[in-house]
């Protein structure tokens, strides 16, 4: 072992054996590290540069026999990996069953508002469905992961569960052919109501490998790539969308959509994506979430 395989050869034999048999099989890095990070015992960062170490022991290996050096060996995790994407080359898109509007584009990172999305009336049966059903909003504790109240949300929320609903079927397979991903891939509408003076501070969608309370939901397909907030009513004053980070403040319009990509073409938490719902001012605000994942959800 030389020194260039530093962190590699830090790791328990066990390990080490772990990673050479999981590289043999072809197994895919980045998914090889979220499990290391799942165990607790290591963090995303530090599972990677074990794995990278190892893809180039193993091309050091594999050149040995070759005349010349082997050549140097990118970083395991530099391919880029299949996104969600929206086509907003133009400022129309044809969703099957309805014509998308594209408001406005920020290209890094990708922030886009679409206009359209939802007629008034599917607007109104949304939140018709959910009726009285909301309860105080949670937020997910790092350190073990359960569903805690929090002061920084202090919205309500409700969810729909998929097959609950016609018209939430209906919405989720429009969103998921603007986004070219799959509703298996998604997790429920969530709703979240915020009357007066409600908000949710900046805070990001993305789920942080290195907090053991999010690694079981990681596990539980994936990190959330894309975020879309969809807008269910007007509001009178305040509740907008912010982003801290970016300058950014996106009113709420009944029918409108915001979409973020919330990781970078290796699906890496994007730090530029910390975002917020201002309080409201006036009126009330009930908003749909609907977050991409990486994998089948649940
Ligand atoms: O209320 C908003 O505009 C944003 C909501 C949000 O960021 C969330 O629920 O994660």
């Amino acid at each position: 072992m030389t020194q260039d395989h530093n962190v590699f050869a830090s790791l328990p034999l066990t390990w080490r054996d772990w990673i050479m048999e999981n590289l043999a099989r072809a197994c895919s890095p980045l998914d090889m590290a979220n499990s290391m990070a799942r165990t607790g015992q290591y963090s995303m960062a530090t599972a990677r540069a074990a794995i990278d170490d190892a893809v180039r022991i193993r091309a050091a290996g594999a050149g040995a026999g070759v005349a010349g050096a082997a050549a140097p060996v990118a970083s395991a995790f530099s391919a880029p990996r299949e996104m969600p994407f929206i086509d907003a080359s133009s400022n129309r898109i044809a969703a099957p069953d309805r014509e998308i509007e594209v408001l406005f584009v920020l290209k890094k990172p990708q922030v886009i508002l679409l206009g359209n999305v939802l007629s008034d009336d599917e607007c109104d049966a949304i939140v018709a469905h959910c009726g009285s059903r909301y309860t105080r909003s949670t937020v997910t504790a790092e350190a073990d992961g359960a569903s805690v109240v929090h002061e920084g949300r202090t919205s309500e929320m409700a969810f729909i569960q998929r097959g609950e609903a016609e018209v939430a079927e209906r919405i989720d397979r429009r969103l998921a052919a603007i986004a070219h991903w799959t509703p298996e891939c998604s997790e429920p509408f969530q709703l979240q109501k915020y009357d007066r003076t409600q908000e949710y501070r900046p805070h990001y969608d993305w789920l942080d490998p290195d907090s053991a309370g999010h690694r079981s939901h990681l596990a539980r397909g994936g990190q959330r790539l894309a975020t879309f907030v969809l807008y269910l009513c007007d509001v009178e004053a305040g509740g907008g969308t912010v982003f801290p980070n970016l300058g950014l403040e996106v009113f709420p319009k009944k029918g409108h959509a915001l979409w973020f990509l919330n990781t970078d073409s290796n699906h890496q938490p994007d730090p530029q994506t910390l975002h917020g719902g201002a309080p409201v001012v006036r009126g009330t605000k009930i908003i749909a979430n609907k977050w991409l994942r990486q994998e089948r959800y649940g």
